[in-house]
């Protein structure tokens, strides 16, 4: 039976993506070129230099190491700017309640993002104590799909990936809950997250009972 739940932070619990944008494109503008809203999806659950590998890709540059390095910072400089100015009116519908509601049936949670700023976004948004464990880019750098996410979650945890459940919107983080042999929630487009046991739109009308029933074999 399901023993814990693994949220991924961006795209499930709050919508950074804006700000992620908003700092990517800030770039892309200094270097020279556009850089669409359409080009963003696709940094969507990747990580901060894979991230900066495809965005130098759609501006056609190539660059150095050590430059590539500069030019991540200067990203995330802007992007803690961004995310500094958040609250807690910024988590995404239902999300609070559900991790309230999990605990309160006994369901282990932890959070499995590949965010190095997710201590910043849970203490600006007020969810810092809602986790069990805290898994992101700064004790895992393997990036999704890769397993190691979610396997650390787990173990951190004490459960077994079979007992898990993970909430993710984005196709590399069902691919990676899928490596670790766990259970997947898609937010999101069905079409993208076609992978996933089951998919919502958003977490507003997820409750412990509906995932008792979906997972209960
Ligand atoms: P940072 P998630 C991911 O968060 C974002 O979706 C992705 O766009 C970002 O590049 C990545 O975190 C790394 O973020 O630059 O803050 O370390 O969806 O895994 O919660
Ligand atoms: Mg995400």
């Amino acid at each position: 039976s399901i023993k814990a739940c693994i949220f991924d932070l961006d795209g499930v619990v709050v919508d950074t993506a804006k700000y992620h944008y908003l700092a990517w494109k800030r770039l892309a503008n200094e270097l020279g070129f556009e850089f669409t809203e359409q080009h963003n999806e696709r940094l969507k659950g990747v990580s901060r230099m894979r991230s900066l590998e495809i965005l130098l890709e759609v501006g056609g540059i190539s660059l150095p190491d050590n430059e590539m390095e500069k030019l991540a910072s200067k990203k995330n400089a802007w992007y803690v700017e961004y995310i500094q100015k958040m609250t807690p009116s910024e988590i995404l519908p239902g999300a609070k309640e559900l991790l309230e509601e999990l605990r309160s049936n006994g369901i282990k949670l932890s959070l499995g993002s590949a965010s190095k700023n997710s201590p910043l976004i849970l203490e600006r948004i007020g969810l810092k104590n809602h986790f069990d464990a805290i898994v992101d880019g700064n004790s895992v750098t393997i990036a999704k799909p890769a397993p190691d996410i979610f396997l650390t979650a787990a173990n951190k945890l004490g459960v077994e990936p079979e007992e898990c459940v993970v909430f993710e919107d984005a196709e590399a983080g069902i691919e990676a809950a899928i490596n670790a042999k766990m259970r997947t929630v898609g937010i999101g487009n069905p079409q993208i997250l076609n992978r996933a046991d089951v998919v919502v739109p958003n977490l507003k009308d997820f409750t412990y009972s509906k995932l008792v029933e979906i997972f209960k074999k």
